[in-house]
């Protein structure tokens, strides 16, 4: 075994975006590619201190490329000086699971393989991203310097050793490192059980409870399955695509109703079990649904913080609540009625790192399906399933009863996203250029027809200051906040691979009860007529309809 220095050029591109950086399998496979960011990772890290002997945990989602990337890390990783690698059975870690670890081990930081939510196989798309020591996403200072290194390498090291066999639980060393493949469920099964009431959960299935959890053939599946049925005793066959399959199988990681259309399927007809779950490829997302109704993740987000201490990890009450720009305001309403913070940052986990860190916020959520807490440093999926179990376990009440009676109570945020998938980049971004410069004029203007007019109250591209280490964050997504609280947001995603993507929020407040079973879409329709007037989205892009309306 020696220690090689490669000589190798620049690629261009290797910014991370919203979540780390996401690319084509074929973009990955290009001879230095994957090298030279994973190269600039621990350039950065050993910048920012030392890595030798430090401990590092590396798994990934199970997608196509994931077992390659993994050797090729720890090639590259033993001729960093790194101490140790703690590598997930198989390859496979959750993204919280390797949040879990990382924090459970008091590793340096982690190396995530995923691009979570985006389709894989060899067509599909690769993701990396780097987390800290906390066990979140690295914070924007880390991602623009390995950015930065990217631009800039003319070689890159790694050792000669031959693959490592990762389907053995067992320690095994490469150069002066120690290879250490580990069970991937077992300290976050273990941090779970910490959380939640166990008992009452099991009692709930032993009452004939029945669920189904869809693992869409992505990482949440042996979660789910060891957790659910194994621990909670929920009969066998409550997880279904629980294998992780290198394609997905064929499907769409992404827990929503139009990508989980089976689960949505079977929740609205006669065999509808009590409760639906589903998660995403790198299992930190969630989708809670019950009989016809897929619960909103900002709705859950609320709803977990209005009962919060349903759950014993969270009895004594939380002390604050986080959610990105874009997310309803739901979350607000239960905050204001606690009496705690409700920070509002932009979009991507990282920007909750800092709030979770200082003891500010205990829940945190996304309207992109994505909630989570103080318990790691990751939005997750199961997370967020067990709580509801838990919660539904200790009220007695069925998902619909809990949702109905939030709302009663709270009234209802109308709430829907609307993405426009792969559209032209340049039509795209001079869409939202425009835009940015009609904000300053916006404001106090009319906007709609009839009795649906909506007075502009704000207007501008979200501006994000840190309250822990006074950073800024500008340009997170232009908003039109109408004086009764409505909002139309538009941003420009930041983990897709092909194009641009524009994704619309839109946000309706309703009172009334009498007006809680409105259909979303005829709600906010008003609204999605203003964000066409103003934006002239279908028109710049090209598209009669959003791609996917969520
Ligand atoms: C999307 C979501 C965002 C989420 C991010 C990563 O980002 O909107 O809320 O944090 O994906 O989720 P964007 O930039 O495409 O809007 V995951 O589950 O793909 O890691
Ligand atoms: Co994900």
């Amino acid at each position: 075994m020696t220690i090689q220095t490669i000589a190798t050029t620049p690629f261009a591109g290797q910014r991370p975006g919203t979540s780390g950086l996401r690319k084509k399998v074929t973009e990955f496979q290009q001879p230095g590619y994957l090298e030279n960011f994973v190269e600039a990772i621990f350039l950065t890290l050993g910048a920012l201190g030392n890595v030798q002997g430090r401990t590092l945990v590396l798994g990934g989602d199970g997608r196509y490329f994931n077992r390659d990337a993994i050797q090729t890390i720890l090639r590259m990783a033993a001729a960093h000086g790194v101490g140790r690698v703690l590598v997930g059975r198989g390859g496979i870690l959750s993204t919280p699971a390797v949040s879990c670890v990382i924090r459970k081990r008091t590793a340096l930081g982690g190396i995530v393989l995923s691009a979570s939510h985006n389709p894989g196989g060899p067509d599909g798309d690769f993701g990396i991203k780097y987390n800290i020591d906390n066990g979140g996403p690295a914070p924007e200072k880390i991602t623009d310097a390995i950015y930065e290194h990217t631009k800039t390498l003319a070689s890159y090291r790694i050792s000669d050793a031959g693959p490592v066999d990762l389907d053995r639980i067992g320690s095994i060393r490469i150069e002066d490192m120690e290879v250490e493949v580990i069970d991937a469920v077992s300290d976050y099964a273990e941090l779970m059980a910490g959380l939640f009431d166990f008992d009452a959960i099991r009692a709930l299935f032993q009452r004939g409870f029945t669920m189904r959890f869809d693992g869409m053939h992505a990482v949440s599946g042996p979660y789910a399955k060891a957790i659910i049925e194994g621990m909670l005793g929920a009969p066998a066959g409550t997880v279904v695509n629980a294998e992780p399959l290198e394609d997905f199988g064929g499907h769409h990681p992404d827990p929503n109703p139009v990508n989980a259309a089976e689960l949505i399927a079977l929740m609205d007809g006669p065999d509808a079990p009590d409760f639906g779950a589903a998660s995403d490829g790198d299992g930190d997302r969630n989708m809670i649904v019950g009989r016809k109704l897929a619960v909103s993740p900002s709705d859950s987000l609320a709803i977990i913080a209005a009962n919060a201490t349903a759950a014993p990890g969270y009895r004594d009450g939380i002390k604050g609540i986080a959610r990105s720009m874009p997310t309803s305001q739901a979350a607000d309403r239960v905050a204001a009625a606690l009496g705690v913070s409700c920070f509002e940052t932009p979009t991507g986990w990282k920007y909750f790192g800092n709030l979770l860190d200082a003891g500010l916020a205990t829940l945190c959520g996304e309207e992109s399906y994505g909630t989570g807490s103080m318990h790691i440093r990751e939005k997750d999926g199961v997370w967020a399933v067990l709580f509801w179990l838990n919660l539904i376990a200790a009220t007695g009440k069925s998902v619909n009863e809990i949702v109905q009676e939030h709302w009663a109570r709270f009234g209802r945020n109308y709430y829907s996203r609307h993405d426009y998938e792969a559209v032209d980049a340049a039509a795209a971004n001079a869409m939202m250029d425009d835009l940015r410069g009609k904000l300053p004029s916006l404001a106090g203007q009319t906007l709609g027809e009839g009795e649906n007019n909506y007075r502009v109250q704000l207007a501008d591209d979200f501006t994000y200051t840190d309250p822990v280490d006074n950073s800024v964050s500008t340009r997170q997504g232009v908003r039109i906040v109408m004086t009764d609280g409505s909002r139309i947001v538009l941003r420009l995603s930041g983990t897709g691979t092909e194009g641009a993507t524009v994704r619309l929020y839109l946000e309706r407040y309703e009172a009334d009860p009498a007006r809680h079973d409105l259909d979303t879409q005829q709600a906010l329709a008003p609204l999605i007529a203003i964000a066409e007037q103003v934006s002239g989205l279908k028109v710049r892009t090209g598209r009669e309809q959003p791609s996917v309306i969520t």
